[in-house]
């Protein structure tokens, strides 16, 4: 019996785009029914978005007939020019899909992580790109891991990323999954980690969460979104499914520049909680908040992009000294 966390709010310090939903199947020129969940980045002087396009649905099916990944790019990042055909698809007998995208520039070349749905278990991988014609896959986990995010730069020498490994054996058989963190010296041998953040640490999550958009660097830590999920077994239909029990927020922390499997710091209540119509109706699952992107700007305003009810790509923007504010309620 899961008992949810009652009446969530977004932080008076995030603005939704007035523009939200700033992607929808509309904007596709070609089969979308759902598209959400994207990454987003500057690369060559440009906004870049990868997104996730489920297509072929029916609203009284509940399993996707399939996905694929989407390519937009855009000059001020609210505006975005879909390009003709998706951008890739991993042909293999294995794989069912591959979805949920994170990118990350380093020295010139774009890395994107990814959740891949195989015959024997979900697994997050990490491919690069100079094109987002051609893909290189450099690494792919042992299931279940999914949500992984590279952090933009080397750290103590390593390369870094976190993770949600998703471990059902010897927790009672519920969701109770957590960010980890593990480091890499080619992107390829992971190893090292560390648990970073535990559901029992946010008070607005009850099930699992999520590293969510890659961190940004600011000079009092690495600034990261993740999302959080609590469940209520009293919630019944909401969305296209029979039965939608879950509600995911956005949340933020502050994580130490050098060890950065150590929370420095993080806001006790959601930086992004569903309350906007595109987030509580009309979506696959009403209530899912579920950040891939965040930019900080030269301005010092950060744009966060999110997935919306599972069915829209959105935009929420917030000063970054805000957002390192907002995270100094807790330290560690
Ligand atoms: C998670 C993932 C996400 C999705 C979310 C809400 O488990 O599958 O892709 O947005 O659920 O449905």
């Amino acid at each position: 019996m899961y008992i949810g966390t009652g009446l969530l709010t977004s932080s008076p310090i995030i603005h939704r785009h007035p523009a939200n939903p700033i992607l929808t199947p509309a904007d596709v020129p070609y089969e979308a029914r759902l598209v959400f969940n994207a990454g987003v980045t500057k690369y060559q002087g440009k906004y870049v978005m990868v997104f996730r396009n489920d297509y072929g649905y029916r609203t009284d099916s509940v399993h996707p007939a399939a996905t694929d990944l989407g390519l937009a790019f855009s000059d001020d990042g609210v505006k975005w020019q879909v390009q003709p055909r998706p951008c890739w698809q991993w042909q293999d007998d294995e794989v069912n899909r591959v979805y949920d995208p994170r990118l990350t520039v380093m020295d010139g070349r774009c890395y994107m992580c990814f959740a891949v749905d195989t015959l024997h278990g979900v697994c997050g991988g990490i491919a690069v790109t100079d094109d987002f014609e051609r893909f290189e896959v450099l690494s792919v986990s042992v299931p279940d891991n999914r949500n992984m995010v590279l952090f933009g730069e080397k750290i103590g020498g390593k390369y870094v990323r976190l993770e949600r490994p998703f471990p059902v054996y010897s927790r009672g058989g519920r969701d109770r999954f957590d960010i980890w963190a593990s480091d890499s010296p080619d992107l390829r041998y992971w190893g090292n980690s560390h648990l970073v953040l535990g559901v029992e640490d946010v008070p607005y999550a009850n099930d699992k969460l999520g590293p969510a958009a890659p961190p940004v660097k600011t000079p009092q830590g690495w600034l990261t979104t993740f999302h959080a999920v609590d469940r209520d077994s009293s919630r019944g239909k909401n969305g296209w499914e029979d039965v939608w029990q879950k509600r995911y927020t956005a949340g933020i922390m502050l994580l130490d520049l050098d060890e950065p499997w150590r929370v420095i710091g993080m806001s006790k209540t959601p930086l992004l909680a569903p309350e906007a119509p595109y987030e509580v109706e009309g979506g696959f699952r009403n209530h899912a908040i579920f950040p891939g992107g965040m930019i900080l700007e030269e301005s010092g305003e950060v744009k966060i992009y999110y997935g919306a009810a599972d069915a829209t790509e959105c935009l929420a923007t917030a000063d970054v000294g805000d957002l390192v504010k907002l995270c100094s309620e807790k330290r560690r």
